[in-house]
């Protein structure tokens, strides 16, 4: 027992160092970024419900892409408008493994997926596999007739116990760290609520004033437009490149879930709450998503496409949409009073469905609070 507790004091001890080296690698590149975005007043909102630039709607069309195409065929269409790669943001069936990682996270998560998960897994199946061929032929019966009467073996069953144990602490540990980076994010620079409606995405930058909808483009509409099929969509979201940017995701009626495997994250959208993941992207680009919860009839069809653009296009798109950048007066701030009463309404009050108040109160005051305090 005293060998044990001393090869696990040991093992623990060099896991801890070896974990800390990467944690404090990690900690000067996320702060690098640092953009002076604060949350400000929250801005109008209502002016850019119109601004989406829906061109077609796809043959299903969601009640929304319908009042969209109505409403904004008119709108200039985005000032910058990435192609994607087949290399990176979307599936290509000529790799073998994940899409490359485009975030520091996703970065490490890769390294510890590869480095450490995938040999270990290997080593441990060509281990047991030869173990269980050395079994089947040694102590095969016809070579045992007499079979042996031995029950008990403490040295080999301290080493079956404790080599586990060993391998178990020394994939915990980076893990933990891994997770610890990515439920620790950096100060946002962009903030974006993502809300999940049956079966599209709806996109909000509270700290901008800008707000749309997303949908899916038909395979005619995405072949014109040189994307993948089912995964383009007509409005995009679009952040500036190396900014945190922080998701803050929920849902209008069922559950679904944000994930973009680029930027490797994947967070549930949930009514009545709000939920929160962090990315920060280093590569421009387009990045090419899908709703990862069983959400209904259409859920297949609620690709996400984020695209990924310079400091500068980011301001142009923004202008576009007739939001405002951060520390830029907003061009009209409505009264809010009302909103958060509205948020106290959400919970428990069965004469008011959870969906609506979630869209109407949650999402404003909740998001520019947590904008604010990052
Ligand atoms: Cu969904």
């Amino acid at each position: 027992m005293k060998t044990f507790l001393k090869l696990f004091a040991i093992a623990a001890a060099f896991g801890l160092a070896s974990a800390a080296v990467p944690a404090a690698a990690q900690a000067p590149a996320a702060n690098s970024v640092s953009s002076a975005t604060p949350a400000q007043v929250l801005p109008s909102r209502d002016a850019n419900a119109a601004a989406s630039t829906n061109a077609t709607a796809p043959a299903t069309t969601p009640p929304s892409a319908a009042a969209n195409a109505a409403a904004a065929n008119a709108s200039a269409p985005p000032p910058v408008a990435l192609n994607p790669s087949p290399e990176f943001g979307q599936p290509n069936p000529e790799r073998i493994g994940l899409q490359p990682p485009v975030s520091p996270i996703g970065e490490r998560g890769l390294w510890f997926h590869n480095t450490i998960l995938v040999p270990l897994i290997i080593a441990i199946s060509v281990f047991v596999l030869l173990l269980l061929l050395w079994v089947i032929v040694r102590y095969r019966r016809g070579a045992n007739p007499v079979p042996t009467r031995n029950t008990h073996n403490t040295v080999l069953e301290i080493i079956w116990t404790v080599v586990p144990v060993l391998i178990l602490v020394a994939i915990a540990l980076p893990s933990i760290d891994l997770l610890q980076a990515q439920y620790n994010p950096p100060r946002a620079d962009v903030t974006v609520k993502v809300t999940g409606n049956q079966w599209y995405w709806s996109y909000e930058y509270p700290d901008m004033g800008i707000q749309f909808d997303s949908n899916i483009l038909t395979d005619e509409q995405a072949a014109a437009r040189h994307e993948p099929r089912q995964l383009a969509v007509d409005n995009r979201m679009v952040v500036p490149v190396g900014a945190v940017v922080k998701v803050i995701t929920t849902s209008n009626d069922v559950i679904h879930s944000f994930g973009v495997p680029a930027f490797w994250i994947k967070m549930d959208a949930v009514p009545g709450r709000l939920n929160e993941t962090w990315f920060q992207a280093d590569r421009p680009g387009v990045y090419y998503g899908v709703c990862y919860e069983l959400c209904g009839a259409r859920h297949g069809y609620m690709p996400i496409s984020v695209e990924v653009v310079s400091r500068e296009d980011f301001a142009r798109w923004v202008a576009s949409r007739h939001g405002h950048m951060p520390g830029a007066a907003p061009a009209a701030a409505p009264a809010q009073a009302a909103q958060p009463a509205a948020v106290g309404a959400t919970e428990g009050t069965a004469s008011t469905p959870a969906p609506t108040n979630v869209a109407a109160g949650t999402a404003t005051p909740a998001t520019t609070n947590q904008g604010a305090t990052r």
